[in-house]
């Protein structure tokens, strides 16, 4: 698995101001095109791979949202040749974290990707399954401590706390771990929140349907949004007040793939079954949220005698399936590159290659048509709030303002 050598590519480098290797400045002179080549695996839905068509949907209108209405995107290819990213993150002190599916975690300092950690051999990675999330402890500076989230050879969630020793990996100590009834469904997401905990986003425990009726229970960890309290040791976690009940936060969550903190603010694309895909947006601070899954599909009841949506979030934007399979959530917009952007929540979709953004009040905007990308598995963000996106094809893009 080592194999791989990843090559950056930082696309701004015509750009003269252009100081970082992230590649976070502006547009470069040659926007990329982008049409990735193969499709390894949806990181959702059921385990049948989505058979939508991935072209036949139109781009619509794009909503009018102040200057936005003058702003054109595209990407530029800013690192290539890894197996399959899922997400990029910045440590505090600015290096980017890249976690490959398979079971690596790259660090790129100063445009050098290499391995920080390599646990392939103890990795299951499969369809949904592999290495799909990292989060760095708030005291990070102090204590080199990171978390990790990966689903282990026999199929179950594993996390753990890693000690990082300058561009390698140190001690590592699993502080949870999650039996998986079946292979999908992994959710794999995490951030510390602005209260300083870890949060932890699980998936339904997979097949469909909700089968294994998970998602509206407070008392299994799956289906959900976990809170826990990790730090300043390596070892196990403690359970913070507000929680719903013990690890739990919220309930209602299908396969919550990619989801992100904005300040108080948590941005959740939830996975939809056969029908919707859906964002949902909360204030942390107002309580324990019910997500609406299976009850709800998206804004749809789904399953149940009768669909009782008393108290239930529902999205702040929803499609249909004639528009996708599988909605990879990305991040809210805080970078300096691109101030018309800022808080927009940008997103795509697996299957049909679109990018897309939200805000707040739910006015959609349009980016990138349908077809532009090929299996975007993930997005990231940059050590100056720039962001970008990944493709199931190993290749991360820059999102960049169209000069
Ligand atoms: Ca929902």
């Amino acid at each position: 698995m080592r194999r791989l050598i990843p090559l950056l590519v930082v696309a701004a480098l015509t750009a003269g101001c252009s100081d970082a290797p992230s590649g976070d400045t502006t547009p470069s002179a040659n926007p990329v095109t982008v049409t990735a080549a193969t499709t390894a695996g949806a990181p959702d839905s059921t385990t049948t791979a989505p058979d939508t068509a991935p072209a036949t949907s139109t781009t619509v209108t794009p909503t009018t949202v102040g200057s936005l209405d003058d702003l054109a995107l595209t990407l530029s290819e800013f690192a290539t040749g890894f197996s399959q990213p899922v997400l990029m993150v910045p440590a505090p002190d600015g290096r980017l974290f890249v976690v490959d599916q398979p079971g690596i975690l790259w660090v790129i300092e100063d445009g050098d990707p290499q391995p920080f950690l390599d646990i392939s051999s103890e990795v299951r990675f499969d369809n949904e399954q592999g290495m799909l999330g990292i989060a760095f402890h708030p005291g990070f500076a102090s204590n080199n401590l990171l978390y990790i989230y990966y689903i282990d050879n026999g199929g179950n969630t594993v996390i753990e706390s890693v000690v990082a020793a300058g561009n390698t990996a140190g001690t590592r100590q699993k502080i949870l771990g999650i039996d998986q009834p079946a292979a999908n469904h992994n959710g794999g997401m995490m951030e510390f929140g602005p209260d300083g905990n870890l949060w932890i986003g699980t998936g339904d425990g997979g097949g469909s349907n909700n089968q294994f009726g998970n998602a509206q229970r407070a008392d299994t960890l799956l289906g959900a949004m976990l809170r826990i309290t990790v730090g300043p040791g390596i070892d196990g976690y403690t359970i913070p007040a507000g929680n719903l009940q013990d690890e739990v936060w919220a309930i209602g969550l299908r396969n919550p793939w990619r989801w992100a903190f904005d300040g108080n603010d948590l941005w959740i694309a939830d996975v939809g079954q056969a029908t919707i895909e859906e964002v949902d947006v909360v204030d942390w601070r107002d309580g324990n949220p019910n997500f609406g899954w299976s009850i709800l599909e998206g804004s749809e009841c789904f399953q149940a005698d009768t669909c009782d949506r008393s108290g239930m979030v529902e999205p702040v934007y929803e499609y249909t399936h004639s528009d996708g399979c599988a909605i990879t959530g990305g991040f809210v917009y805080r970078g300096d590159a691109i101030p018309e952007l800022t808080g927009q929540y940008l997103f795509s979709d697996y299957c049909t290659g679109w990018l897309r953004s939200v805000d707040r009040e739910g006015a959609v905007h349009d980016w990138l048509p349908t077809g532009t990308l090929t299996g975007v598995t993930g997005f990231g963000i940059g050590a100056s709030g720039e962001l970008y996106l990944m493709t199931a094809a190993g290749t991360i893009y820059a999102v960049a303002r169209d000069a």
